[in-house]
């Protein structure tokens, strides 16, 4: 019998936490059984108190004050502990039927699943198959409005990349907090950033404003922010990202607004589809109310 899973990441602030708390309610209310997996040791409050909690597992506090470590380095020495301690998750997670959804909170260090391998052997562990042979797809989330300044848009997209190809699951990229963005972009413009492509960096806004600080390059301070970003470097390297992005053509973006409950269906929709979930479930039998009678 295989599990059913979402691991929600993607960099710090995002809206990741918002969004496992959404798809609950929306799971909750379409009569579905999810299991909430925090595995943020930083995180503090919840929507919806997690099933299960890397905090029972290991305190990032404690952590940091033994070790003398910061919060980063608390973070991997908590997720390496996780890693050698797995029959935390499996105990809990061994027992879950095929109706339930798993989602995984992960935290924001994005270096977690694109530079060090632990988030891809926590994958392993749970698709494995004779052991918790879990169907788990990535859930990747940007903010929406960086598409409002083109380099940060392709350094997301970049670290979108960089986690498809290190986490090798079905992934999807999303666009969060679209609500946002409603005021600032024609919904027809904001079509375009849908799939990254170079022609995006021809009409950027912060590029413009950058122009307008006039930075001799040769003797400007190189600590000085201003001076780098108006820079033909900076322009060139963006292009390169640019470049490099739309070569793979990997990256296509979904749109999100956690506050609004169709887009949170749509979202679920296609989570479903990546795990194949409706393929797995038994036909339910109705409840006696929702027999019709002139049927
Ligand atoms: N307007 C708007 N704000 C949002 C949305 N989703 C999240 N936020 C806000 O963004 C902030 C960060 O949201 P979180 O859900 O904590 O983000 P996170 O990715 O879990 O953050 P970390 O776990 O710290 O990396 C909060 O203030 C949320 O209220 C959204 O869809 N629209
Ligand atoms: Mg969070």
């Amino acid at each position: 019998m295989s599990k059913y899973g979402v691991m929600v990441m993607g960099p710090a602030g995002v809206g990741k936490s918002t969004f496992c708390a959404s798809l609950i309610t929306h799971l909750q209310l379409n009569r579905r059984s999810a299991f909430y997996v925090n595995l943020d040791p930083a995180a503090e409050h919840f929507e919806h108190p997690p099933d299960l909690d890397i905090k029972d597992l290991i305190s990032l506090e404690d952590v940091m004050d033994e070790l003398k470590l910061g919060p980063n380095g608390g973070l991997l020495y908590c997720f390496e502990f996780l890693m050698e301690n797995l029959d935390f998750l499996s105990e809990a997670l061994e027992f879950l039927t095929e109706e339930y959804l798993v989602i995984f909170d992960m935290p924001g260090q994005i270096e977690l699943y694109t530079h060090v391998p632990v988030v891809p052997t926590l994958i392993k562990f749970l698709t494995q198959a004779g052991a918790l042979d879990m169907r788990l797809c990535a859930a990747y989330l940007l903010d929406a409005t960086f598409v409002i300044d083109r380099a940060k848009y392709f350094a997301g997209s970049l670290s979108a990349m960089s986690a498809m190809i290190m986490l090798e699951i079905p992934h999807l990229n999303i666009l969060s907090k679209m609500d946002l963005l409603k005021d600032q972009m024609r919904k027809k413009d904001f079509k375009r950033f849908l799939v990254p492509d170079t022609t995006l960096l021809e009409d950027d806004p912060a590029d413009r404003s950058r122009r307008k600080v006039k930075v001799d390059v040769h003797s400007a301070d190189p600590t000085d922010k201003d001076a780098i970003m108006s820079g033909a470097t900076f322009k060139q390297l963006n292009a390169a990202v640019a470049n490099l992005i739309e070569s793979f053509s990997m990256v296509s973006y979904l749109k999100l607004d956690s506050t609004d409950e169709d887009s949170v269906q749509a979202i679920l929709s296609y989570i479903d589809d990546c795990i194949q979930f409706h393929e797995a479930q038994e036909p339910k039998e109705l409840a006696d109310e929702e027999y019709d009678e002139d049927e």
